[in-house]
């Protein structure tokens, strides 16, 4: 289905008026306002083509319906998003959940909804139909030098797939690990891992970077191989300059401090992107900001002091991805509340006054670095938000805008109650 451009321009005129006093009051409270709002408008968070399907648990899956059938109904999923928000130019496949079986009209079509390839996304987790050996007992550790050869081959066939489609950046994430004490050798586990994912790294193009992505724990719960930042740190220095860590705010051991682990990873220059989510518990993959929005605030902070102190662009020089997918919400009004939330952060945390900060942290003056921080972060910059979005040809109120024209409904028309993504 097609969202066109004078339903956009006739829903910001409704709304218009409101928006304007809102953004007034905003613009005389926020000093470098304009300055943010540009920022935002080259700011984009790259779609994941897992998340368009209701997400289940192994408990159960409960369809929401008209959810996209193939690659080419996620891509016009994702583009639908871009319309709405002009923030989710990007979508980023996971393989071989998403084949794309004919690249040239995969990227033509992608490129007719104004979207790029993110990093894509290797899957040595599941076993597939057609593959010889399982990965019961991991994939890149394997004992068995085959089985790692298939996982490391299947590496490669993703990268070639994403060379194809123009994405510049593999994601690796391994459920590598063990369930039982002295079910593996640790040492043996991570060299073995390491060897892999260097033949992997070997088989990268001049210009593409590799994401290691850590996680503490889940689907194996005594050891993982890649477990969290210090290891997979440890992974990529060896690699070399391509190869940097990914952080997916879900995968920490309870209350982590991540906007430490961003701060020290950006200034070892080993920082490579981010999976947006949110959770309580363990990597719940709620909606961005749900729960915790000051501390999302907080690792926003840490990258813009980080990325200015390194003189990087915001917009390019990090992947910037979600990775939440739910069970009872709208899959795409879910994804729009996520980039919402992170482009708010991001505002607020363009919004804090560093000068003042700094001057407060030498002097040591704790309460005043307080007050700074929650200055930034109890501003309301909704408003700039959405007038990022109105210049960049978006809609000012997103989610409002896609239930007034039943956009659900419609897919529900299009391609059936029954309709079941590929994913989780
Ligand atoms: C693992 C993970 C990883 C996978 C995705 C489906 O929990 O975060 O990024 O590729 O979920
Ligand atoms: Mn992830
Ligand atoms: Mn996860």
């Amino acid at each position: 289905m097609q969202l066109e451009k004078y339903k956009i321009h006739s829903h910001n005129e409704d709304v218009l008026a409101g928006h304007q006093r809102k953004l007034a009051y905003t613009l005389s409270e926020v000093e470098n306002a304009e300055n943010i709002i540009q920022k935002l408008v080259d700011f984009q968070i790259a779609i994941p083509s897992w998340a368009l399907g209701t997400g289940g648990t192994r408990f159960g899956r409960f369809s929401g319906g008209g959810e996209p059938r193939s690659i080419e109904e996620k891509i016009e999923d994702v583009g639908l998003l871009h319309a709405l928000n002009q923030a989710s130019g990007a979508i980023s496949l996971h393989i071989p959940w998403d084949i794309p079986q004919n690249a040239q009209a995969i990227k033509v079509l992608a490129a007719q909804h104004g979207l790029k390839f993110d990093a894509v996304n290797s899957n040595t987790f599941q076993d597939q139909a057609n593959q010889e050996y399982t990965y019961k007992f991991g994939s890149l550790q394997n004992v068995n030098k085959a089985i790692r050869k298939q996982a490391i081959d299947h590496n490669i066939e993703v990268i070639k797939h994403g060379i194809e489609l123009g994405s510049e950046s593999l994601t690796v994430w391994l459920s590598d690990g063990s369930c039982f004490p002295g079910q593996l050798n640790f040492r043996k586990a991570y060299q073995n891992t390491l060897e892999s994912l260097e033949e992997i790294y070997a088989a990268l193009p001049d210009n593409w970077k590799l994401f290691l992505e850590y996680k503490c724990a889940e689907p194996n719960f005594y050891s993982t191989t890649v477990g969290d930042w210090g290891q997979s740190y440890s992974y990529v220095k060896k690699l070399g300059d391509k190869a940097f860590t990914l952080v997916d705010l879900g995968h920490h051991l309870p209350n982590a401090n991540i906007e430490q682990i961003v701060a020290l990873l950006l200034m070892e220059g080993k920082l490579g992107g981010f999976h947006f989510n949110d959770s309580k518990y363990g990597d719940d993959d709620l909606t961005a900001g749900a729960l915790k929005p000051y501390q999302l605030f907080l690792i926003f902070n840490e990258l813009v002091e980080g990325m200015d102190a390194r003189g990087m662009n915001h917009a390019t020089d990090l992947g910037w991805m979600i990775d939440a997918s739910h069970n009872v919400k709208d899959p795409l009004e879910d994804l729009l509340q996520s980039v919402e939330a992170i482009m708010t952060a991001y505002a607020q945390a363009l919004s804090v006054d560093k000068k003042s900060l700094e001057i407060a942290q030498e002097e040591n003056d704790v309460v005043r670095c307080q007050e700074i921080l929650q200055d930034a972060f109890r501003t309301d910059v909704r408003a700039l938000v959405a007038e990022a979005r109105l210049r960049a040809g978006g809609a000012l109120n997103p989610i409002a805008l896609y239930r007034n024209l039943k956009i659900r409904e419609n897919l529900i028309q299009e391609r059936g109650l029954k309709a079941v993504s590929t994913g989780l």
